[in-house]
C-alpha cells in the first residue's frame, strides 16, 4: 500500500484534513507514521493553510502503533518523534476523533492543540495489556492534560474513558455530532490558529498533586509486585513532575523498550493475537449465510441455566427447556437468583435484569425447540440420555436448525449419529459459570459443515465469547491436557508431595488456584465417577471419595473446612491417609523439590498439546493457548502452555520428561517424538 493511500489529504478551505486510512483500525504503521509527518510538514509550509484537522476513516480512530511491527527493528520515524516533530510545528492540528483513540492513538491526539470527539468515541491508553507503558508521550502528556493521579489510574487500568467521561476530564475539549465533526474542528483550529497552539509538552505540573500521586502509586504497587510495566508507568509519571519534558521523554522510551524487549510483553503481545488468529477458521466463512437469531437450551441445570443467561445477556431471545413444569420453575428460579447476586453487586441493574429475564422464556417439553435456529443440549453427562434427546429433537428441531451439544469428554461423533442431521450436528463446549467464562470449545465432527460451524462460531462471538474450534476426542483439547496434569497431581502425592506444596508450586507459576483447592471447590467425587465410568484410577483421590472427602462440600478433601470455612487448612487426617495409600501402593514417599512438582504438573500437558496438534484435534499451538488462557487461567503473562514451551525449549521439556520417566518408572510420562516440530505449529 503506498503511503498517499494510507493517509489521505485534503482541505476544508484554509484548514489542510489529513485522514487516517489504514484499515482496518489505522494502526499506525512505518507507512502511516511516515505520511503522516511528510503531510503534516508539507501543510505547516503551504501559507493557504492556517491550520490542519487530523481525521480518520474507519469505525476506530485509532488502534495505536503496529503491535506487529514490535517484533521487528523499529523503524524511522518512530512515534514518540513524529510527536515531537508535531511539537515543531508553527500551525496547530485539532483532531477529529469519531471512534477509539487507543495507545498511540491517543497519544497522537494528545500531541494535537485540541481534540474534538463525537458521542461514540473513546481514548484510552492500553498498552499496560500488553505489558507495556504508554511509549510516545502519553505519560507526560497526559498528566499535564488531566493531573497525574487520573493519568495513573487511566494507564494502569488501561480502559478507555468514553466521549463524556473524556470531555469532563478535559481529554476532549468539544462533543460533537458525527456529521459535524469536521466542521467542527476545522473551526476549532482556526479559532486555535488566531490563539497560539497549545502544546501540551510546553505545560507544567502541579507538584502540589505529587503526594496523592504517591499514595496511589504505594497502593499500585503492593497490588501488581509482578507486573513491571505498573512501576514502569509510576516511574515515568513521577518524572513528569520533575525532569524536562524532553529528558522524560527519552527515559519513558528507554522503559518501553525495556519492556517491549521482555518476556512478559512478548507473552502478552503474543496472547492478543492469539485471540484474534482463533477466529480465523479454514475453510469456515467469519460470516454465516443464515446468522443464528433464535435460540433453545435443553437443561436447566448449572451449565443450562448459565448458557441461557449467556444468550439473554447477548440479546437473543431464549427458550430454556426442563423436562417438566416444576423443572421449567426451578430454572427458572436459578436464573433470577443468579441475576440477583449481580444486581446486589451492583454490576446489573434491576431494570436490565427484568429486560434479560424477559429474553428467556422457561417452558417443559422438547416441542419448544422446534422453532430455534440454535438447540443447545446440556443435559445429564451420559450417552444414554443423549440418544434419547438427539433422537427426538431430530424429529421436532427446524430442518435447518444446528444442534449443539454441551458435553464436556463425550463423544461428538456418535451423538451425531442419533441424528439423520449429522453435518448441522456439533459440540459447544463451555466453561463454568457459562455466563462468565469466555471460552467455548467448538466441537467439529467429521462430518459438521461449513455453514454449521460459520452459523455457530458467529453466534459465539455476538456473546463476546472466544470460541475455539477443536476436533473430537476424550476431552477435546483443554480437559484432554489437564487429565495429563491430574494424573501428575495423584502420582506426586503418592510419591510423597502434599497438596500445599503442589498448589503453592502452581499458584507461585501465576495460576490463582491450585489443583488440589481446585479440586475440593468443584468435589472431588465429580472426577471420580468419571473414573470409575472409565475404568481409570487416581488411588489418592479414589482413597480420598472412599473416605467420603469430597471436598468442600463434605467439610474435608485435600485439606479440611473447619467450620464450613471455604479456604482450606491442610488436614493431618488427609495426609495420614496418603501415607497408608503410599504404603498399600508400595511406593516409598520422598522430598519432592519445587522444580521437580512444577515441571511435572506443566510438561506432561505440553506433550499432550503436542499430541493434540499431532492428531489434528487443534488447528494451531496458539489456538491451544487461547484455551488455556480462557478456560483454565492461565497465567497471561506467560502466553499459555505452548508460548511457555517455545520460551523454555522442547528440547529441555524432552530431556525432562525422559528423567522423570527413568526417575518414576511412568512410561506415560516419555515425551512425545515430535514434541519439538509440534510446539510452534501455526
Ligand atoms: N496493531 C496491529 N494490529 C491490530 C492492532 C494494533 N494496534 N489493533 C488491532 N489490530 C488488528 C487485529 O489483530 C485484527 O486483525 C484487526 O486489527 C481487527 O482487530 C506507542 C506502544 C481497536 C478495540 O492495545 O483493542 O500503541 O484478526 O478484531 O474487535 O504507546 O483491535 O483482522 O487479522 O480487535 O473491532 C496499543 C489493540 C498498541 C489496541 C478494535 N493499542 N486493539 O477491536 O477488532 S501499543 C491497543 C484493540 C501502542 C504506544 C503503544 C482492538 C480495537 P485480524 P479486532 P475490534
Amino acid at each position: 500500500m503506498s503511503a498517499m493511500d494510507v493517509v489521505k489529504v485534503g482541505r476544508q478551505d484554509d484548514v489542510a484534513v489529513v485522514t487516517l486510512n489504514n484499515a482496518p483500525v489505522n494502526a499506525l504503521s512505518h507507512a502511516v507514521r511516515s505520511a503522516l509527518q511528510a503531510a503534516f510538514h508539507e501543510a505547516d509550509r503551504d501559507d493557504a493553510i492556517r491550520a490542519i484537522v487530523l481525521a480518520a476513516n474507519g469505525k476506530v480512530f485509532c488502534a495505536g502503533a503496529d503491535i506487529s511491527e514490535f517484533d521487528q527493528p523499529p523503524r524511522a520515524p518512530l512515534l514518540p518523534d513524529l510527536l515531537a516533530f508535531m511539537d515543531t510545528l508553527a500551525k496547530p492540528v485539532v483532531a477529529a476523533v469519531g471512534g477509539a483513540a487507543l495507545g498511540g492513538g491517543c497519544e497522537l491526539a494528545l500531541a494535537c492543540d485540541a481534540r474534538i470527539a463525537t458521542p461514540s468515541a473513546g481514548f484510552g491508553l492500553p498498552e499496560v495489556k500488553l505489558g507495556l507503558l504508554p511509549g510516545a508521550g502519553g505519560t507526560q502528556r497526559l498528566p499535564r492534560l488531566i493531573g497525574a493521579a487520573a493519568a495513573l489510574e487511566m494507564m494502569t487500568g488501561g480502559e478507555p474513558r468514553k466521549a463524556e467521561e473524556a470531555l469532563a476530564l478535559g481529554i476532549a475539549d468539544r462533543i460533537a455530532t458525527p456529521q459535524d465533526l469536521l466542521a467542527e474542528a476545522a473551526a476549532l483550529a482556526r479559532q486555535v490558529a488566531g490563539e497560539g497552539r497549545r502544546r501540551l509538552s510546553a505545560r507544567g505540573m502541579d507538584a502540589g498533586a505529587l503526594p496523592g500521586f504517591e499514595e496511589k502509586a504505594a497502593v499500585l504497587v503492593n497490588k501488581h509486585e509482578d507486573a513491571d510495566e505498573i512501576a514502569a508507568i509510576i516511574a515515568s509519571i513521577r518524572n513528569s513532575f520533575g525532569t524536562d519534558f524532553a529528558a522524560a521523554c527519552r527515559e519513558e522510551q528507554a522503559l518501553f523498550q525495556k519492556l517491549r524487549q521482555g518476556a512478559r510483553s512478548k507473552a502478552l503481545r503474543y496472547a492478543f493475537f492469539a485471540e484474534r488468529r482463533s477466529a480465523h477458521v479454514e475453510g469456515v466463512s467469519p460470516k454465516p449465510e443464515k446468522p443464528i437469531e433464535t435460540v433453545a437450551v435443553i437443561g436447566g441445570g448449572t451449565m443450562g441455566s448459565g448458557i441461557a443467561m449467556s444468550f439473554a445477556n447477548a440479546g437473543f431471545p431464549v427458550t430454556l427447556i426442563e423436562t417438566d413444569e416444576e423443572g421449567a420453575a426451578r430454572a427458572q428460579e436459578r436464573v433470577g437468583a443468579t441475576y440477583d447476586i449481580s444486581v446486589r453487586r451492583g454490576s446489573l441493574s434491576a431494570e436490565d435484569k427484568t429486560q434479560r429475564m424477559a429474553r428467556i422464556s422457561f417452558k417443559a417439553g422438547l416441542d419448544h425447540a422446534a422453532g430455534a435456529d440454535l438447540v443447545i443440549e446440556a443435559a445429564f453427562e451420559d450417552m444414554g440420555v443423549k440418544r434419547d434427546i438427539f433422537g427426538r429433537l431430530d424429529a421436532v428441531a427446524r430442518p435447518d436448525a444446528v444442534l449443539a451439544t454441551n458435553t464436556s469428554y463425550l463423544d461428538v461423533e456418535a451423538i451425531a449419529g442419533f441424528t439423520a442431521r449429522p453435518q448441522q450436528v456439533l459440540g459447544m463446549h463451555f466453561f463454568s459459570p457459562a455466563n462468565v467464562m469466555r471460552l467455548v470449545e467448538v466441537v467439529r465432527t467429521g462430518k459438521t459443515s461449513p455453514e454449521a460451524l460459520a452459523r455457530t462460531l458467529a453466534a459465539a462471538r455476538a456473546l463476546g465469547k472466544l470460541p475455539v474450534v477443536v476436533g473430537v476426542c476424550h476431552g477435546f483439547v483443554g480437559n484432554r491436557m489437564l487429565a495429563r496434569r491430574s494424573e501428575q497431581v495423584d502420582r506426586m502425592l503418592l510419591e510423597g508431595a502434599t497438596p500445599a506444596q503442589i498448589d503453592a508450586v502452581l499458584t507461585r507459576f501465576g495460576f490463582r488456584m491450585g489443583p488440589c483447592a481446585m479440586g475440593d471447590m468443584a468435589g472431588l467425587d465429580i472426577s471420580w465417577r468419571m473414573r470409575k465410568a472409565t475404568g481409570r484410577r487416581a488411588p489418592v483421590a479414589d482413597a480420598l471419595c472412599e473416605a467420603g472427602r469430597f471436598g468442600q462440600k463434605t467439610g474435608a478433601g485435600y485439606y479440611a473446612y473447619p467450620q464450613g470455612a471455604r479456604q482450606g487448612v491442610e488436614d493431618p487426617e488427609a495426609l495420614k491417609l496418603m501415607e497408608a495409600v503410599s504404603a498399600r501402593e508400595g511406593v516409598a514417599r520422598r522430598i519432592l523439590d519445587d522444580q521437580e512438582v512444577l515441571e511435572r504438573l506443566v510438561y506432561p500437558m505440553i506433550d499432550e498439546g503436542a499430541r493434540i496438534l499431532a492428531e489434528g484435534i487443534a488447528a494451531r499451538a496458539s489456538d491451544i493457548d487461547v484455551i488455556w488462557l480462557h478456560g483454565y487461567n492461565w497465567p497471561r503473562g506467560l502466553g499459555g502452555p505452548m508460548h511457555y514451551a517455545g520460551e523454555v525449549g522442547p528440547d529441555l521439556i524432552a530431556e525432562r520428561l525422559d528423567a522423570y520417566a527413568e526417575q518414576t518408572g511412568d512410561a506415560s510420562l516419555r515425551p512425545f517424538e515430535r514434541l519439538g516440530e509440534m510446539v510452534g505449529k501455526k
